[in-house]
């Protein structure tokens, strides 16, 4: 059994998207982060960095960080195709664009919502801001250009990198404007969003005020 700490609209989606389409057991554990659950002891437990997602293993074990979650579900289930095992041959490419969307996607997101944490002025946190918002747009763009036609990012067809872009489009404010800017990328959320795994996921993290 698994056990998946998770928060409203929060990097939760790809992990419980992935559960889901594997049709592996596990529980749902709510990290209120606004009453600051996820900096109380209890949570640090579980991931010592106080960030959602954690997933806990059957062996007992939590783990944190989306990449490591992503790569761990793929070892506990390699019959499922969402993450090619080593010597297959889209595996150096997988772990090359998952390093991507965790460092130069979910990072600038990260810095684009707390500007606050990468400078200390007014005016420097507004430029963290606008500079993040810039780098996101570069970073849509590239992604856009690893999609191939099928409409998914790697040879072998769909698997978890098209979980954690379509997360990633979830965050943007305008995603109108990225998915004019981004066409593949629209087509590759399309087709993501019509699998009932991540519906599933959606209906979970979607704040109760989306879904009303
Ligand atoms: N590098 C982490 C980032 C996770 C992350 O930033 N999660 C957000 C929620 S979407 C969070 O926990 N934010 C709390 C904070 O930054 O204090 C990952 O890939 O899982």
């Amino acid at each position: 059994m698994f056990k998946l700490y998770w928060e409203y609209m929060a990097g939760s989606i790809v992990a419980q998207a992935m559960l889901e389409e594997m049709g592996a057991e596990y529980q749902l554990f709510h990290v209120d982060m606004e009453a600051g659950e996820h900096r109380q002891e209890e949570y640090l437990m579980l991931n010592p960095l106080g960030r959602v997602p954690a997933l806990g293993l059957p062996d007992g074990k939590t783990i944190g960080e989306t990449a490591a979650i992503v790569v761990c579900l793929g070892e506990y289930f390699p019959q499922s195709m969402l993450v090619p095992q080593p010597g297959e041959k889209d595996r150096a490419r997988f772990l090359f664009l998952l390093n991507v969307m965790a460092t130069s996607g979910y990072l600038t997101i990260a810095r684009w919502n707390h500007p606050e944490r990468y400078a200390l002025e007014p005016d420097a946190i507004r430029q963290v801001e606008a500079k993040s918002a810039t780098e996101l747009d570069a970073f849509f763009k590239t992604m856009d250009r690893q999609i191939s036609s099928q409409p998914y990012m790697l040879e072998q067809g769909f698997s978890a990198l098209d979980i954690y872009l379509t997360m990633l489009t979830e965050w943007p404010d305008d995603r109108k404007a990225l998915f004019q800017a981004c066409p593949s990328i629209k087509r590759m959320v399309e087709a993501v969003n019509e699998r009932p795994a991540y519906q599933k996921a959606m209906q979970t993290h979607h704040l109760p005020e989306m879904a009303a």
